[in-house]
């Protein structure tokens, strides 16, 4: 009994070892691939996050080893192309786009127009009726000087034409208006290069009057219309205003000169642009300068400075003095302080687009007996237009 005891515990030992040994494999491959466990997650997390890498990038299976069903293979996503390189624009030409903006004008000058045709609507041309018509022309900035004059002018007109006819007087109106705007100015601006030298166009101004947009602006117009063009970046205060030129420039593939130090000489970067446009043989350079005020004598003497250096190369072609639409007699204080320092060739107006001062053109050429010769008609980089007169004193009238 004894014996037959040892025997059936010797049986169990063995029984109890070798179902050990037999089950502890099967476990283990269970673990490796147990749905919901952390290493299956894991797998699959792996599969979203390579998704962008090539397959061959995927965690490799274990060899012989059935994937699991939950476990989906990541997909074969190629890789992500790298972000294309913004291809270059190309800008419409500056014919027309006076008239084609001519709408961003009229929203804000129909007000003056409408104020002077129902004055002269009014039926009753009296000494009253002709101060309220030279008020309106005041109030749109046109200056006391030339509204007391247009005013007489007309008056005198309507009364040999013994009209009081609104087509009549609205056509007489419309050919004084267009008389004091000047419609024989020379307002090309100059661009065309002079040999192997390009064309030099310095774009002045005081802060925030819209300088640095219009460079942008103006060298798409140029580019429109088929030429090529480098910028220089003398606005050496702030690395922004660097950047906001390289910006305007990529879009068009233009080249920027520029300092790597903030706060270089603004003259020798618009020296070293010069230079670089002649040894590329573009058609023009642009040179943005810093914004300054007209009343600190030490930065306009520096744009004093900035147009002598550049001269070393030859001629300046343009000076563009860059004024405010919306800034009225201020504005007309700056050009006349800019232009006691450089000779100013041409006067950009910008903002047209957001007052219904329009008059300001009038005043401003009277005041510097230089042409208006582009306008800013919004923030668009094509919003920049040559100035046509026939198409302002248009809009202006609505
Ligand atoms: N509505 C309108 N906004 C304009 C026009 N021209 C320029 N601006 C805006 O005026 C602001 C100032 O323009 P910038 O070109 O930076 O002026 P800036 O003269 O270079 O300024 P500083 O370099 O700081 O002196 C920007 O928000 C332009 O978008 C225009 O014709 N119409
Ligand atoms: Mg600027």
């Amino acid at each position: 009994m004894e014996t037959v005891l040892i025997i059936l515990g010797v049986v169990l030992v063995v029984l109890i070892v070798g179902g050990g040994v037999l089950l502890a494999p099967r476990a283990r491959r269970r673990g490796k691939v147990a749905p919901g466990s952390s290493a299956a997650a894991e797998a699959g997390r792996g599969g979203v996050a390579t998704a962008a890498r090539p397959a061959a990038h995927a965690p490799a299976a274990e060899p012989g080893a059935a994937p699991p069903a939950e476990v989906t293979a990541p997909p074969l996503v190629p890789e992500a192309p790298a972000a294309p390189t913004p291809a270059v624009e190309k800008p419409p030409p500056s014919a027309g786009r006076m008239v084609r903006l001519r709408s961003r004008l009229a929203r804000s000058q129909t007000a003056f127009g409408a104020a002077l045709l129902s004055l002269l609507s009014s039926g009753k041309l009296d000494d009253q009726t002709w101060e309220e018509i030279e008020e309106v022309l005041i109030t749109a900035d046109m200056g006391a000087g030339p509204a007391a004059q247009m005013v007489g002018r007309l008056r005198t007109e309507v009364k040999v034409a013994g009209t009081s006819n609104l087509a009549q007087v609205k056509e007489l109106l419309r050919a004084d208006l267009l008389e004091q705007v000047g419609a024989d100015f020379d307002r090309t601006v100059h661009a065309a290069p002079h040999g192997d030298r390009p064309a030099v166009l310095l774009v002045v101004g005081v802060n925030g009057t819209g300088k640095t947009t219009t460079c942008g602006k103006l060298a798409r117009m140029l580019i429109g219309d088929g030429r090529t063009v480098l910028l220089g970046a003398a606005d050496t205060f702030r690395a922004a205003a660097v950047d906001q030129l390289e910006t305007w420039a990529s879009r068009v593939g233009a080249t920027v000169v520029r300092s790597d130090r903030e706060g270089a000489d603004p003259a020798s970067v618009a020296f070293e642009a010069v230079s670089a446009g002649t040894a590329r043989g573009v058609d023009a350079v642009i040179v943005d300068t810093a914004g300054r005020l007209h009343t600190k004598t030490g930065l306009m003497d520096e744009l004093g400075k900035i147009k002598r250096v550049v001269e070393k190369h030859g001629p300046v072609d343009e000076v563009l003095l860059v004024l405010d639409a919306t800034t009225g007699q201020n504005g007309l204080r700056q050009a006349r302080v800019f232009a006691e320092v450089v000779d100013i060739t041409g006067i950009v107006l910008t903002k047209l687009d957001g007052t219904a001062k329009g008059g300001i053109v009038i005043a401003v050429q009277r005041e510097l007996g230089v042409p208006v010769k582009l306008v800013g008609l919004g923030e668009g980089p094509d919003d920049l237009a040559p100035f046509e007169p026939q198409a302002f004193v248009d809009a202006m009238l609505g």
